[in-house]
């Protein structure tokens, strides 16, 4: 499949309502849509690297640097038989896994397009629904939580994971906990606390969590095995997570008893199917983290969570829990079983609404082959 033309846009998604984290507060999400064209057929991906270097060092400027100087010039042109053709062409490009990652989905895309196939298909997918949860910000009261979960829980949801931060933790594990005794809760500390915070996450252990995640270190992975030692409660890694290698030093460290897999993080579907057979040998489940995406990079992450060994529910929620109106049509809902349906048509199995992908566009670059 000849490569003759990539496109990227830098977008700007308002999100329906402010998302705090001990991160900070996103009212707004940036990401660089992909999209490459190849003898007749189009693949859209999405760049997870957002606006600010608070979760990631990566940015979109920085994700849009590499991409332009680097990414793409290594496959535009080629004549490339299959996807591993094309990361073996930019190996050599260390890091930057949200720029890699989006480039991968796109050909990703393309690639099951020319088959005819989906995504899910291509990608080894075993299920046609997925078990979805929801991923809530901190929220500025108890009764604010309280109010926000029972109208998820209304709409289907499975799980709720809850953002908590230094000061913002017990009092809703608590309130949760009591108000909805069977709720499969867990919480999300995104790196905030350190080793001598033990005694708090002991305390956590007596709320029957799924998981704790990432609540060390955003790089760290021998803190957390001392904390795991600690625990009952399975400790989940996000951050600290970016290839099959990290993976088995956490595993084999035990830092984590649970894996998030997000392929932005990770530099793709390759490198998150890698790190899924993995953690299937090793008995350690494994789930679809989020990145407040579009419906382009949505559509790939469901196709991605049909895979046998993702046994949680995914931080994948329907379109309207993030954004007014999404960019691909159809929008994605979740059903009243709390599951989503995975695409079955050719590729990400949506059509990108290009009326929807102007509005939200900030700026945009091509490079050609003529
Ligand atoms: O830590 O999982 C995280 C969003 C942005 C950056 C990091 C994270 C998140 C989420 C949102 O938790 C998950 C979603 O997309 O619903
Ligand atoms: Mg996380």
């Amino acid at each position: 499949m000849r490569i003759e033309r990539i496109e990227l846009r830098h977008v700007k998604l308002v999100l329906v309502s402010p998302f705090v984290t001990s991160m900070g507060t996103e009212y707004d999400e940036e990401h660089i849509i992909v999209k490459v064209d190849a003898e007749g057929v189009t693949g859209w991906g999405e760049s997870v690297a957002e606006g600010t270097p608070f979760y990631s060092y990566e940015t979109v400027p920085t994700a849009w640097h590499i991409l332009t100087d680097f990414l793409m010039p290594s496959v535009l042109g080629k004549d490339l038989q299959s996807v591993d053709e094309a990361i073996a062409g930019y190996a050599k490009v260390r890091g930057h896994m949200m720029a890699k990652a989006g480039l991968e989905a796109a050909l990703w895309d393309a690639f099951a397009k020319s088959k005819g196939i989906s995504l899910s298909q291509m990608l080894g997918g075993t299920r046609k629904k997925i078990d979805v949860g929801v991923s809530i910000g901190i929220q500025e009261s108890v009764p604010a939580l309280i109010k926000k979960v029972e109208g998820y829980l209304a709409e289907g949801y499975k799980r709720i994971k809850i953002k908590i931060a230094p000061g913002l933790d017990m009092q809703f594990i608590e309130a949760l906990r009591k108000k909805f005794p069977d709720l499969m809760l867990q919480v999300d500390a995104n790196s905030a606390y350190t080793l001598k915070d033990i005694d708090l996450f002991k305390k956590m252990d007596h709320y029957g969590l799924s998981l704790i995640e990432q609540p060390l270190g955003y790089e760290d992975i021998y803190d957390h095995s001392k904390m795991q030692r600690e625990l009952k409660t399975p400790i989940c890694l996000d951050e600290s997570i970016h290839s099959l290698d990290d993976t088995r030093a956490a595993i084999e460290l035990d830092s984590c008893r649970i894996i998030n897999i997000k392929p932005g993080r990770v530099g793709g579907y390759t490198e998150s199917k890698l790190i899924h057979d993995y953690c299937a040998s090793m008995n350690i489940p494994v789930w679809h983290g989020g990145m407040l995406e579009s419906g382009i990079g949505r559509a790939g992450n469901i196709a991605l969570a049909s895979l046998p060994n993702f046994t949680l529910p995914g931080d994948i929620s329907a379109s309207k829990r993030y954004y007014k109106v999404d960019i691909v049509d159809p929008e994605f809902v979740v059903n009243p079983d709390g599951t989503m349906d995975v695409p079955t048509r050719p590729g990400i199995g949506v059509e990108v609404n290009m009326r929807m992908l102007d509005n939200v566009t900030v700026r945009s670059v091509a490079q050609k082959i003529w």
